[in-house]
């Protein structure tokens, strides 16, 4: 059978049997592998059946037993839609008919605010430990590219799924761009991709940088949004600098910390982002991403923000991404789009709120209401809602436990990402019930830090320091005093050390010294001083270890997380590809019959 498909797949037969054919068409091995798939499938069935999933570790069962249904999709007239096929028409025409200035032209031009839809990668990242999978992304795919066909983008790649999805899914990260982008072709996709270190947590050689967002493009990707954890501009330069030679829309990004309406806040100011903002500019950026990671940004310091980069940059597109953890982000959303945005992050309403992004019906109904309409119908949102509200049960083992809004992230900063997570994490170490002193060390761990852009990774570094207070007892004053004794958690250090960048401002002296010590420090763009990766030498090694299925993408993930790879190729080995199952198949507690 592989024979056949190869020798019928359309572009062999177009003659373009070139060298590098079997690596771009990597769904021809999917059927080698398919020889004894159902019996690996069968395995896991049947291993999890006793043993319960490895993936729900000691969670609870999903809550929903049966199929989700599919809803169904009206046009203008309230007609229904044949969605059998998916809607061709959207924005993304225009990035493939004309590239990425036309589309950032024709965006601005738009006389509504546009929305990007999270769903399938922020929202569940903040809400569910990104444990979504594919398959319940794959089957309203179809749905999604008619009910959004007006959207700028549906971001759902990048940030921490690209890691979630081989570690803990064992799901390959590519594979759900490519079956994505089959399903939706007319809706831009988008990715969040953290410059220098990519999809990852730590600074990647630059070759790997330029090598990932190649790839990423060939994979279906259109947007990619490219911050740095520390507004670095150095890494920030070389991130965008690959994503526009991949051809993608570079969507630059200022990370938003403190709160330029406040003015006992010093340090980020309105000047700050206006002149980081110039500099994005003057790297040929398509669009100007704003990314209020811990939804800090509040109605009149949107207005003020928003407002002066307009008046500075008249024909830049501004996309403005929030969480509304604190419970304010549909109305500083609102206020976004009347000061001059041209587009603004929403998450599907039953995936929304909280750590989350606002609501999509709300948003888009408070915008209707302005005369900035989107152009998508609220009836149509209902209808996807009625999917997601019957799949989010699939994932009550992965729900985090915050059920109300908390204004205290307006002191305490933390991202919409990390909330969830860090109070999941203060539970399995036992400080579950001091969750509120991990928050409060969270502000001191950051003052300590330098008071730094948080977001991941940098994020990462303050919520390791705050644990670390709070597991040692320490208070900030004592932790300067004992700086040159104490056993600092590795993150801090390195980045002390400068290998994530250079902070604004700098780092606090004399704590970096007394932190880093004997080890080497450095002061320039961390990749600088990394030897490149040698590509074809790990496909090799790849190669020689699991099989020539290994594919270009692979050596993309390898470098990405080299041990993550190693386990998500030693399981789908012994079990296959498990993204075929559906998901009350795949998460089962011990002894549970499997619902299918
Ligand atoms: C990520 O980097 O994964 C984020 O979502 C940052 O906000
Ligand atoms: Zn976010």
């Amino acid at each position: 059978p592989f024979l056949v498909r190869l020798l019928t797949h359309p572009v062999f037969e177009a003659g373009g049997c070139w060298t590098t054919f079997i690596d771009d068409t990597p769904e021809l091995f999917k059927l080698v592998k398919s020889q004894n798939r159902a019996q690996k499938l069968l395995a896991y069935l049947g291993d999890v059946a006793v043993n319960g999933s490895s993936i729900l570790g000691q969670a609870g069962p999903p809550g929903l037993k049966t199929e989700a249904i599919i809803p169904k999709i009206t046009d203008k007239d309230g007609k229904v839609v044949d969605t059998s096929v998916p809607q061709l028409k959207g924005w993304r025409n225009i990035i493939v008919n004309e590239g990425p200035e036309a589309f950032a032209k024709a965006i601005r031009a738009y006389p509504g605010t546009l929305i990007m839809d999270t769903t399938w990668r922020d929202a569940h990242q903040s809400l569910l430990a990104t444990r979504m999978r594919t398959v319940d992304m794959a089957n309203i795919a179809k749905e999604t590219s008619h009910a959004l066909a007006n959207a700028y983008s549906i971001e759902c790649w990048g940030g921490a799924t690209f890691d979630v999805a081989m570690r803990f899914l064992y799901e390959d990260p590519w594979d759900r761009l490519r079956t994505l982008r089959k399903l939706v072709p007319n809706v831009p996709l988008q990715a969040l991709v953290r410059g220098a270190n990519a999809v990852g947590y730590t600074s990647y050689p630059d070759n790997a940088i330029y090598e990932f967002s190649k790839k990423a493009v060939e994979a279906g990707l259109d947007i990619f949004r490219v911050f740095d954890s520390l507004n670095y501009f150095e890494n920030l330069k070389l991130g965008i600098d690959a994503a526009k030679k991949a051809g993608g829309v570079v969507e630059g990004t200022i990370c938003y910390s403190g709160d330029v309406a406040d003015p006992k806040k010093t340090k980020y100011t309105l000047q700050y982002y206006l002149d980081l903002t110039n500099q994005l500019v003057g790297e040929g950026i398509h669009v100007l991403g704003i990314k209020d990671m811990a939804g800090l940004l509040k109605p009149e310091a949107a207005r003020l923000l928003i407002g002066a980069i307009r008046k500075a940059h008249p024909d830049l597109p501004i996309h403005v991404h929030s969480h509304d953890t604190a419970g304010i982000a549909v109305s500083s959303m609102l206020a976004a789009a009347q000061a001059g945005a041209d587009v603004v992050d929403v998450a599907i309403d039953d995936l929304s709120g909280l750590t989350s992004q606002p609501a999509m019906g709300a948003v888009v109904a408070a915008l209707e209401q302005s005369g900035l309409g989107p152009g998508i119908s609220h009836e149509n949102i209902m209808a996807l809602n009625f999917y997601w509200s019957q799949v989010r049960k699939l994932y009550a083992p992965f729900e985090a436990n915050v059920r109300a809004s908390d204004s205290g992230v307006f002191d305490h900063e933390m991202p919409g990402g990390q909330y969830t997570n860090l109070q999941f994490q203060a539970s399995s170490l036992g400080l579950g019930t001091q969750w509120l002193d991990i928050k409060k060390k969270y502000i001191e761990a950051n003052q300590l830090c330098g008071d730094i852009i948080k977001v991941t990774p940098s994020s990462k570094v303050v919520g390791d320091f705050a644990q670390f207070m709070v597991s040692n007892n320490l208070s900030k004053e004592e932790v300067i005093e004992q700086a040159g004794s104490l056993d600092f958690p590795s993150s801090v250090v390195e980045f002390f050390q400068g290998y994530l960048g250079q902070p604004y401002g700098g780092f606090p002296e004399p704590l970096r010294s007394k932190i880093i010590r004997d080890k080497p420090r450095i002061d320039a763009r961390p990749g600088l001083s990394m030897k490149p990766l040698e590509f074809k030498k790990i496909k090799a090694e790849l190669r020689e270890k699991y099989g020539n299925h290994i594919t270009d993408f692979d050596v993309q993930s390898y470098a990405m997380y080299p041990k993550v790879f190693d386990e998500f190729q030693t399981f789908i080995e012994k079990y296959g590809d498990l993204s075929v199952l559906p998901t009350r198949c795949v998460f089962i507690r011990p002894a549970m019959r499997p619902a299918c």
